[in-house]
């Protein structure tokens, strides 16, 4: 398969429609928003976050971002940086759901050790021993002091201020 690279043109960079540049997985990484990890979409400027590629739902214009030489063998279609792999390698979720506070794996294991390498809760979170699932060593903020405990500790509703 021919790879395709920019040509230029005169000052402006100018790309071989009929050979997408779909092809050149690696230059689809991006940035969305929150420093998210992302898939950059064919106008070269929207960012779809990792977890909205494959979730059927355009977010590309033209729905880059679900095709089926992307989607069709999950995970294996994607690009090795749109995914993270569990401590069980059976699992994986999108590398935007790594060291976003919540339980994406079931074990934690894209929250902390050293696979995930994750800074400690930021300051929208509260660290303490969840007694929820979906947590795994924080629990946001905005849960505290809400009349229901979510750390074993019960410092949410006793010493956390939202
Ligand atoms: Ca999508
Ligand atoms: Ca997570």
């Amino acid at each position: 398969m021919n790879k395709t690279h920019p040509q230029r043109n005169g000052d402006v960079a100018t790309f071989d429609s009929t050979k997408s540049f779909s092809e050149e997985r690696v230059n689809r990484f991006c940035a969305a928003s929150n420093n998210r990890t992302g898939f950059l979409c064919d106008d070269r400027v929207t960012c779809v976050p990792a977890s909205q590629v494959c979730d059927r739902v355009s977010n590309c214009r033209n729905g880059e971002d679900e095709q089926e030489k992307l989607c069709g063998d999950l995970p294996s279609s994607l690009p090795g940086y749109l995914i993270f792999r569990c401590s069980n390698p059976t699992y994986w979720v999108y590398a935007d759901q790594r060291c976003n506070g919540m339980n994406d794996c079931g074990d934690c294991s894209d929250e902390m050790g050293s696979l995930a390498a994750c800074l400690p809760c930021g300051s929208e979170w509260w660290s303490c021993s969840p007694v929820l699932y979906e947590f795994c060593s924080c629990v946001p903020r905005r849960l505290c002091r809400d009349g229901v405990q979510h750390c074993l500790s019960w410092s949410d509703e006793y010493i956390c201020r939202p």
